[in-house]
Order: C-alpha cells, then sequence, then structure tokens
C-alpha cells in the first residue's frame, strides 16, 4: 500500500504522480508544439522519469533564459558495446554539447541538448537498446556494479545479477515507448492506459529517488554503503554464494535543515543467490510504503531505517520476502579507487583504466579523449565499462589487440602507464554544478582541478607531494559527487565558498565529518596549509590523511 503519513499533506509530486500514473503528462504534446523551448512544470516533473531534466545555461541568464536539456541513460553495471559508444559519440556532436559526462553512478549525461532534438536524441539511445527510462525520477535508478575485471570471475555472475534487478525493478508504463519510440501520446481512452497502475510501485511509485548498487570487497569502487540498496557479494573459490544485504545508506542533506544527514548503509545480514528479487523488492517496497511523502527532503530510505532500526528493517525484509536473512558473512573492504593503464583480466584478455578529469569526455589541443574513444569503438568490439569513479574501462579486449588501442590512446595524447594523472587529480570527483545544474550554489567541475593544483603545492611544501589524498567536491549539499565519503570534501556554499569536511577512509566505510562551516577561494591555502603540514609531523608511519584527521584532528575538536 502507498501508505502516506498524512493524505492531507502530500507533496506536490505525489498529487500529479496519482494524476497520471503514466507518466505521460503532456510531454508529447509540447515535443511538437514548435513554438515553444520548454515544458510545463508539471512535465518537468515526468520528464525526470524518462531521464529528462530541463536546465537553462546558467551563464547565460544575464542575457535572458537559454533552455537547454540534460538527458541521463540507464546503462546497468555501465556497460557499453563499441557501437553503444558510437551513438552515444555521435549524440553528443549533433545533439549536445559536444562532450559526454561519465556520471558517479555508472551513466552517461548529455548536457546542452534543445528541445527539439530530443525526441530523436532518447529514440536512437533505446534504437542501440539503452534506455533512459527511470535514469531520474522517484523509481530505482542505474544498477551500479563493480566494472574491474581483474579480480575474480564472479564478476560476471555479479554483473548478471545486476541486470536482472535492474530489469526486475523497472517501471512498466507504456507512456515511455509511446511518446519516444512511436512519437506519438499515449492514448489514455485505451482501457489498459486509464486503468494503469505499476505493479511493484503502484499508483504514486516511490516517494523518492532509490539507489541500488552491487560491489565484490575488498574493492569498494561504487562506495556500497551510501546506497539504499546495496549487495555485498559473498564468493567462495570464484563462485557467487550470495550476498549481504546493507539497507539505508545516501549522502543528500540540505545547509541549515539538521533533519538532512548523509548515512551508511546498516548490513542486516546474508542470504542465498536465489532470493535476490525477493530482496530487492522486498528493501524497494519498504521506501514504497513508509518513505515519508509529505517532505521530499526526508523522502530517502535512509530516514525510515534511521527512525525505526536495523532490527525492524531485518523483520521486514524477512516477512517481505519470505526469507530468514542469515548471519553476515565476513568481509573487508580495502579500497574505493579504479585501476589505471593496462591489467590483464581474470580469463586472460587485457583491459585499460582510463582516467577522465571529472568525468567530461570532450577534446582538448593536448588531449583529444573523445576522438581517440571514437576511434578505438570504430575498430574494436570491446566493453566500454563506465565507473561510479568517473571513469572508463576498456575492457575485453584481445592481447593481440593491445598495441594498437595503445597506439591509438597515445596517438590522441593519452598517457598509458598507471600514473596518467598526479595521485590527487587522479582520486578526485566532482560534480557538474556551474553552468548546467539548476541547484549548483558553486562551481565545481569547472574549479576542482584548479584547487587541486593549489593543494598540490602546499603538499609540496609539507613534505607529503605524491602522496594520494581522496578529494571530492560538489556545488551543493545534495553530495552527486560523494563528498561526504572523501578525506576531504568541500560542499558548495555560495559563489567561490565551501564547506570543508574532513576525515573518510580509503575503504569508504566511514563519513567524513564537517570541519569549517566556510572557506573561501581566497583562504583555502591558510586554511589547508597548517593541516597538511601538522598531518605530515603527527601521522603514525603510512597513516592517511582521512585517518589522522578523524583520530586527531577531529578528536581534538570534539573534546575542545
Ligand atoms: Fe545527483 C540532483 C547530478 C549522483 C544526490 N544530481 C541532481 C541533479 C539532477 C540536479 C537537479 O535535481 O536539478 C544534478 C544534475 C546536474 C547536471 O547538470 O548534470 C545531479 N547526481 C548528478 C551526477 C551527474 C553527478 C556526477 O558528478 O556524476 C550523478 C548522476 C548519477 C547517475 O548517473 O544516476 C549524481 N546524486 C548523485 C549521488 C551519488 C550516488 O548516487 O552515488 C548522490 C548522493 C547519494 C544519494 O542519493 O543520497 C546524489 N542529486 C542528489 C540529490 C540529493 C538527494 C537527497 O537525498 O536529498 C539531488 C537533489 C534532488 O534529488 O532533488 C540530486
Ligand atoms: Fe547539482 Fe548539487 Fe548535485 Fe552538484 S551536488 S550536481 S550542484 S545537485
Amino acid at each position: 500500500m502507498n501508505a502516506a503519513p498524512s493524505e492531507t499533506k502530500l507533496t506536490h509530486n505525489e498529487v500529479i504522480k496519482t494524476a497520471i500514473p503514466t507518466l505521460a503528462g503532456n510531454i508529447s504534446a509540447t515535443l511538437d508544439n514548435t513554438e515553444t523551448d520548454q515544458f510545463e512544470a508539471d512535465d518537468q516533473q515526468f520528464l525526470k522519469f524518462h531521464g529528462i531534466y530541463q536546465q537553462d545555461d546558467r551563464d547565460l541568464r544575464k542575457t535572458g533564459k537559454k533552455y537547454i536539456m540534460m538527458i541521463r541513460g540507464r546503462i546497468p553495471g555501465g556497460v557499453m558495446t563499441s557501437k553503444q559508444w558510437q551513438v552515444f559519440d555521435d549524440l553528443a556532436d549533433d545533439s549536445g554539447n559536444g562532450t559526454l559526462r561519465v556520471t558517479t553512478r555508472q551513466s552517461i549525461q548529455f548536457h546542452g541538448v534543445v528541445k527539439g532534438r530530443l525526441r530523436q536524441l532518447v529514440k536512437r539511445i533505446n534504437d542501440s537498446l539503452l534506455s533512459t527510462l527511470a535514469a531520474c525520477g522517484d523509481v530505482n535508478r542505474n544498477v551500479l556494479a563493480p566494472p574491474t575485471p581483474a579480480y575474480t570471475k564472479a564478476r560476471e555472475e555479479v554483473f548478471a545479477d545486476c541486470n536482472t534487478v535492474a530489469l526486475a525493478l523497472a517501471p512498466q508504463t507504456k507512456a515511455y515507448h509511446s511518446i519516444w519510440i512511436d512519437g506519438a501520446q499515449l492514448n489514455l481512452d485505451d482501457e489498459e492506459n486509464k486503468g494503469f497502475v505499476d505493479p511493484l510501485y503502484g499508483k504514486t511509485y516511490l516517494p523518492r529517488k532509490f539507489k541500488t548498487a552491487f560491489v565484490i570487497p575488498p574493492l569498494n569502487d561504487v562506495d556500497i554503503l551510501t546506497n539504499d540498496l546495496g549487495f555485498i557479494a559473498v564468493v567462495e573459490n570464484d563462485k557467487l554464494i550470495g550476498y549481504n544485504l546493507a539497507v539505508g545508506g545516501g549522502l543528500g542533506r540540505s545547509h541549515g535543515n539538521q533533519q538532512t544527514f548523509p548515512r551508511l548503509a546498516d548490513v542486516l545480514g546474508f542470504f542465498p543467490r536465489e532470493n535476490l528479487i525477493e530482496v530487492a523488492k522486498a528493501v524497494l517496497t519498504i521506501h514504497r510504503d513508509f518513505g515519508d511523502r509529505t517532505d521530499r527532503k526526508r523522502a530517502r530510505l535512509k530516514y525510515v531505517i534511521e527512525e525505526k532500526g536495523a532490527d525492524w528493517a531485518r523483520e521486514e525484509v524477512n516477512r517481505r520476502a519470505g526469507i530468514e536473512l542469515q548471519p553476515a558473512k565476513p568481509f573487508t573492504f580495502e579500497q574505493q579507487k579504479d585501476l589505471y593503464g593496462w591489467h590483464q583480466q581474470v580469463d586472460g584478455n587485457q583491459f585499460f583504466g582510463l582516467f577522465i578529469e571529472t568525468g567530461r569526455i570532450k577534446d582538448t589541443e593536448a588531449v583529444r579523449m573523445k576522438k581517440a574513444l571514437r576511434t578505438i569503438a570504430d575498430r574494436f568490439d570491446i566493453e566500454f565499462r563506465l565507473t561510479a569513479n568517473q571513469n572508463v574501462v576498456l575492457a575485453n579486449i584481445k592481447p593481440a589487440d593491445k598495441d594498437a588501442i595503445n597506439g591509438i590512446l597515445e596517438q590522441h595524447g593519452i598517457r598509458t602507464d598507471h600514473e596518467q594523472a598526479t595521485p590527487l587529480h587522479a582520486a578526485m570527483m566532482a560534480c557538474p554544478s556551474l553552468p548546467t545544474c539548476g541547484l549548483g550554489l558553486a562551481e565545481s567541475e569547472r574549479y576542482l582541478p584548479g584547487l587541486i593544483d593549489r593543494i598540490e603545492k602546499l603538499c609540496d611544501e609539507a613534505g607529503i607531494g605524491g602522496e594520494e589524498i581522496i578529494i571530492r567536491m560538489t556545488g551543493c549539499p545534495n553530495g552527486c559527487a560523494r563528498p561526504y565519503m572523501a578525506e576531504i570534501g568541500f560542499v558548495g556554499k555560495g559563489p567561490g565558498r565551501y564547506q570543508l569536511w574532513l576525515g573518510s577512509n580509503v575503504a569508504g566505510t566511514r563519513l567524513n565529518r564537517l570541519w569549517k562551516e566556510m572557506v573561501k577561494d581566497a583562504e583555502m591555502e591558510d586554511e589547508l596549509r597548517p593541516l597538511l603540514t601538522r598531518y605530515a609531523k603527527e601521522r603514525n608511519g603510512g597513516e592517511r590523511f582521512g585517518d589522522w584527521c578523524d583520530r586527531v584532528l577531529l578528536q581534538e575538536a570534539a573534546t575542545n
């Protein structure tokens, strides 16, 4: 039952979902209307379920609003074929702003698409056998899976499960197909469409977004504990036997609202692989039935789990899935980062981990990244795997093709060794923020690389140059580049102003904490220099910056 705490105070999104559960709105009519370059407010909400955000170019606001769309692919586990890559690459040029943006959830976003180009763009994505349905909206989003083929053959079983779950939790509305593939408004007089209610989501879908991920320890390359629903693979002798279930993670918060906060998932227990779908649906329906439908800021599953507790959640999962969760199997996480450069896969093929600065694939004079990837896609039948750290893994490369692919990368100005970027650059992430994100309070993608250069100078001064520190930045507190899981997290407060969060760990199992409410651009050096210098002097052996902050700095602050 789509229970809501109070029927009288439902948010507007709840009202419009109830009114049009097909999610069709007037999208098709607006697409056909050449007189307008934008969608009505309610349709902007429906469009999100179709993987589309209406934005405006914030660099141009002074001279008048220019409406542009952001389109996000649904790409389970981030796996694309060479043919799909060719399609996306073409679309970026002929409909987008000439770049592809790898997201922190293994997807690709197009930016700068005008309304008139939308229909053919979405259709061509679907023709390539990928989709944009449920890439955004109050549904299960793109499901993450570990991209690296270096550790265990069980990776392929986990990837298969990722696809199965993505399919099982996909919304069933026919409006998407009708609008984008058939090019027509869904016929609401048709009996089937008139009374349509999604079999899993009901009439009102979820109270808010829902995020699912798979991971194989000891690598935590998807930040598993930040997801609403996490499956931690238990592998014995290269065979996947089941999963430890993690529930109730999430990072979004709002400045000045103590009722919102980042939270790590609770590990509830172990279950065998054959119960996967029942367990996934059990957790999703807990969110559906108990999530807050009166306040979208508090409508995530993490707040339900925080309030009701892990024992309650375990009982609910058992009851809904018809199983008995067993005690969790032991596991440890060691790393959250991607492997760069050439490596051997467990099946004998080769893969290449490609560093992409802040996920933006583009051509510059020095590095023609987009052209290189396109050339590889044209010539070789391989896999393009998007990583949750905004990078790309070129996978399933036959040993005989390695030299040719290496040559293409080098001809386009790409380094092919393991050090494609300095350690600080290689470990950073930034969300898009300005100029496309309507919620951005400060620069992020365009600002962080330059700030990292400045921090590198400070590290050199402190005698710790060349060491890795995980640094992430977002233009607002929503947490899209997971800054609360960084050793240093910058969270936008206003133009040129950031909160400073310190103390997460390299395994991605500890949230960082707020250290400074506001640091201005010009104050960065003065703020960070003493911290880095102290760390260099006081750390224990190979202790990492985040661990030192947690053990010493934040401890001192808590006791003072
Ligand atoms: Fe996000 C909203 C970009 C991952 C938490 N996110 C947005 C929007 C759509 C802005 C908006 O609502 O108008 C951003 C589009 C900006 C643009 O111009 O492209 C946006 N989020 C992104 C991406 C592209 C950031 C990136 O650097 O790659 C990521 C796309 C992932 C994907 O492919 O599906 C992205 N967003 C995340 C993550 C990280 C994750 O999921 O691992 C989070 C934190 C985890 C979580 O969900 O708790 C995240 N995004 C949010 C929130 C806060 C939700 C909340 O609980 O309060 C918002 C705001 C909202 O939904 O209203 C948001
Ligand atoms: Fe936009 Fe904020 Fe997400 Fe950055 S963190 S993309 S500014 S919503």
